[in-house]
């Protein structure tokens, strides 16, 4: 089938450059997608958006480009609850990438079998409205309570406008829960204002909750640009970023959210992200927690030695 991506739409960097922060051994994209290719693995009917084909090939190359050692592959909204691609793209690591799922509730113990055993450990809640449509949350409870036996956990995207309204609804889950892109804060506010204060207080109260400290890129309000050789890309975000990684040094995951959906102002060089990293997380020893510890704990808690 053809398909042709949403207008304005930018296609993913092509040519990263070599980061020149040296990633420790072993460490994780936790947070990426592979999209299609979509002759191969259709985009969902009830997508929002048509994005470019991004294959699992091209992500390993990246991968592998980078310095990273291993991926967390996360279901985007473009394949609905088809997860074929992604599954495709678990297979084909050959043990080196994890996956998020999407399921319905319809989903059968063997489908969730099937999926275990290529490499799934959690499934993905999105509630950002722009992305997909509302599903109830007693179907969203049932396919929490079937997926917690399996030892898979709840990864959840929101915007934080929606966290008091969605608060109870989380901390009703009974895994641990793994917030996309701090919740996305509006980085214009105070960092000490009420709204990141509040998810502050979300991860304080409830420690089975964990953050990805992800998407400068989509959050930033001053963008991509250093100013004068000194200043911070995506600067406004650093704080929120620096506060989550030291105040829950053992409950945070990066990744380069790479293919980058959704961006239409600017596409970062995914070096240029990875360039990020010691800003948000400034000791070796944060970024040995941050980029390997703490998604290995979480995805590949079999390789971890007790
Ligand atoms: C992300 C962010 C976005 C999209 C999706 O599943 C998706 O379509 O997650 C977004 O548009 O903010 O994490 O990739």
């Amino acid at each position: 089938m053809e398909f042709t991506k949403t207008p304005g739409w930018l296609d993913w960097y092509t040519g990263p450059s070599q980061p020149r922060f040296k990633l420790p051994a072993g460490a994780v994209d936790a947070h990426c997608h592979v999209f299609g290719p979509g002759a191969q693995y259709p985009y969902a009917a009830e997508r929002k958006y048509t994005p470019c084909d991004a294959s699992a090939a091209q992500l390993f190359a990246l991968r592998d480009h980078l310095g990273f050692a291993r991926n967390v592959i996360v279901q985007a909204t473009c394949h609905g609850a088809d997860n074929s691609a992604m599954l495709a793209a678990l297979t084909a690591s050959e043990g080196r990438a994890r996956g998020v799922a999407t399921v319905r509730r319809d989903v059968t113990d063997a489908a969730l079998q099937a999926m275990h055993a290529a490499g799934v450990r959690a499934v993905r809640f999105n509630f950002v409205k722009r992305l997909v449509d509302f599903t109830p949350k007693d179907e969203l409870l049932e396919i929490a309570a079937r997926i917690a036996p399996l030892g898979w956990h709840v990864v959840i995207y929101f915007e934080a406008v929606d966290l008091p309204e969605l608060w109870d609804f989380f901390t009703a889950l009974p895994t641990t829960v793994v917030v996309d892109h701090m919740g996305r804060p509006n980085v214009s506010q105070p960092v000490d204002g009420p709204e990141f204060e509040l998810f502050m207080k979300f991860m304080r109260l409830h420690p089975n909750v964990w953050s990805k400290v992800t998407c400068p890129e989509r959050l930033s309000v001053t963008g991509p640009k250093a100013l004068n050789g000194e200043a911070q890309a995506y600067r406004d975000v650093v704080p929120f970023a620096r506060r989550l990684v030291e105040s829950f040094p053992d409950r945070v995951l990066w990744g380069t959210d790479w293919p980058h959906p959704n961006l239409k102002d600017h596409m970062p060089d995914d070096g240029l992200l990875v360039d990020f990293i010691p800003a948000i997380a400034s000791t070796s020893a944060l970024q040995q927690q941050l980029l390997v510890d703490n998604p290995m704990r979480l995805y590949w808690p079999e390789l971890v030695s007790a």
